[in-house]
């Protein structure tokens, strides 16, 4: 009778390298060449799980902004181009990333795409990642913040469940208030456990429908943006400092 494959005797093995892992630092690489790529834009990556309203909501975040930040959003999903044309038909700069089934978009993506969107004049990217809680929290897009939408139509278990993603972003928005109403839904519990994960945790409960919250948020990207721009123009002029005293100007 043959051995069961459990009961085998040892006979020497290969340690494999986790390719995940490789994969990842290599994604972290190209996310750093981003952040040095858009020194003074600020870089908003949206993720969510499917249907929490992100879309919507950059359609109502180009109406708010208008006149005060120019914004321009890169849009991911495994198929179609649905949501950039929803957003374009709204006046918003947008350009699709079609993963091809794949369930995040990568930094090498948001490499790619940059080559084919005029970012002239851009105050703020958003990257609309593809709706899913898990997988979007292990890649760095080359994002200042990150920003996880959660509507009150999933459930308030969520964070908890999904950690990872609560643990990685700076803020969360609590979507589709105009239903709170209607549903078995507590605020309260959805930031107790939010916050239990990641205590720095920001908030904001809003709807893209009646339009509450949607002024807190727009001030939150505003003071992100002024911040970004006085933090890079600050090191510029540090950099230009650094230089001077090396040349010996002003000795
Ligand atoms: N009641 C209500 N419905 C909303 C709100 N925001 C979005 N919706 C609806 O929710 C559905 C999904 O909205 P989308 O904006 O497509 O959601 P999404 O997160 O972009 O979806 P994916 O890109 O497919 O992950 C649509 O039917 C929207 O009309 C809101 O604030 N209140
Ligand atoms: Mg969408």
């Amino acid at each position: 009778m043959p051995t069961p494959k459990s009961n085998r005797t040892p006979v020497g093995s290969v340690q494999c390298e986790n390719t995940t892992l490789n994969l990842l630092k290599a994604n972290d690489f190209v996310a750093k060449v981003i952040r040095e790529r858009l020194p003074e834009m600020l870089v908003i990556n949206i993720c969510s799980s499917p249907g929490s309203g992100k879309t919507a909501l950059m359609q109502e975040t180009g109406k708010l902004l208008k006149g005060k930040l120019n914004m321009a959003v890169l849009v991911g999903d495994p198929e179609t181009e649905r949501d950039a044309i929803r957003m374009k038909e709204s006046g918003i700069n947008a350009l699709q990333i079609v993963t091809g089934g794949m369930c995040h978009i990568e930094a090498q993506m948001i490499l790619q795409a940059l080559d084919h969107i005029n970012l002239d004049g851009v105050d703020v990217l958003f990257i609309e990642n593809v709706g899913n809680l898990v997988c979007p929290a292990a890649f760095d897009l080359g994002e200042d913040y990150r920003v996880t939408v959660i509507s009150c139509t999933e459930g308030d278990d969520k964070p908890k469940k999904y950690p990872r993603m609560f643990l990685t972003s700076e803020l969360m928005l609590i979507s589709k208030s105009d239903l709170l109403p209607y549903l078995p839904f507590s605020v309260d519990a959805v930031i107790l456990d939010a916050r239990d994960i990641n205590p720095d945790l920001e908030v904001i409960t809003l709807s893209s429908l009646n339009g509450d919250g949607l002024d807190q948020w727009g001030e939150w990207l505003m003071k992100k943006s002024e911040e970004k721009k006085s933090r890079e123009k600050k090191s510029g002029e540090k950099n230009a400092n650094l230089v001077m005293n090396d040349v010996g100007i002003g000795r």
